[in-house]
């Protein structure tokens, strides 16, 4: 079988990186009540003939230094924020400042489906802010599975081309340093 690919889902508090996660591997949302991921779990799934990991996260100031020695290994980077929360993209953009240009990465505005449900309120990120980023963005719902399937299918064929190209086995070629300036807790 061929090589893994591992790709990191990355975010604030509780912008729904499980539970599309879930649905990716599921195809469903998870029906359980929220249990708050605890640093870093790892997840093998069958992407096609390809074996891939998946790393979730809490990304919070704690759990910093476990997650950057597990971004040494990864070759995407899948970075979440939740539609109703403007601190939860600013932790999503905080993240890509740190790592883009780096790993491929993908921009998740997630819990979409709630967007579309309170159609008075002004969306707390305008697309064109979030598009600003330059990284491929996707409005998904792990609720509904909108362009959950999408978005992590981008993220994994980005990291295959830059495997294909012959670049580092995990994208950080050494030496690799991250900024010291640490993401703001929440
Ligand atoms: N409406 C809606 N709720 C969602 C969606 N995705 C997740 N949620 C809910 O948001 C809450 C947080 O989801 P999690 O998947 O645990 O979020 P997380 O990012 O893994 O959270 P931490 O591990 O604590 O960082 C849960 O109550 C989910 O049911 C979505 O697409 N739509
Ligand atoms: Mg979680």
């Amino acid at each position: 079988m061929a090589s893994e690919l591992k790709a990191c889902v990355l975010g604030g508090a509780s912008p729904g990186k499980s539970a599309l996660i879930h649905r990716y591997v599921t195809g469903t949302f998870p029906t359980t009540s929220k249990n708050i991921t605890l640093g870093v779990d790892f997840l093998t799934v069958l992407r096609g003939s390809r074996r891939v990991e998946i790393a979730d996260t809490n990304s919070t100031q704690a759990f910093r230094p476990c997650i950057l020695t597990c971004l040494r290994d990864m070759d995407a980077a899948i970075v979440v924020y939740d539609v109703t929360s403007r601190d939860s993209f600013d932790k999503a953009k905080a993240w890509l400042a740190e790592i883009k240009g780096r790993i491929p990465c993908v921009l998740l505005a997630n819990k979409a489906d709630l967007q579309t449900t309170t159609t008075t309120t002004t969306p707390v990120v305008s697309a064109e802010e979030a598009n600003g980023l330059d990284v491929p963005f996707f409005e998904t719902s792990a609720l509904t599975g909108r362009n959950v399937h999408e978005a992590f299918h981008t993220a994994f064929a980005a990291a295959d081309r830059r495997r294909r190209r012959g670049d580092k086995n995990g994208f950080f070629s050494p030496p690799f340093r991250l900024s010291p300036t640490p993401i703001t807790s929440h």
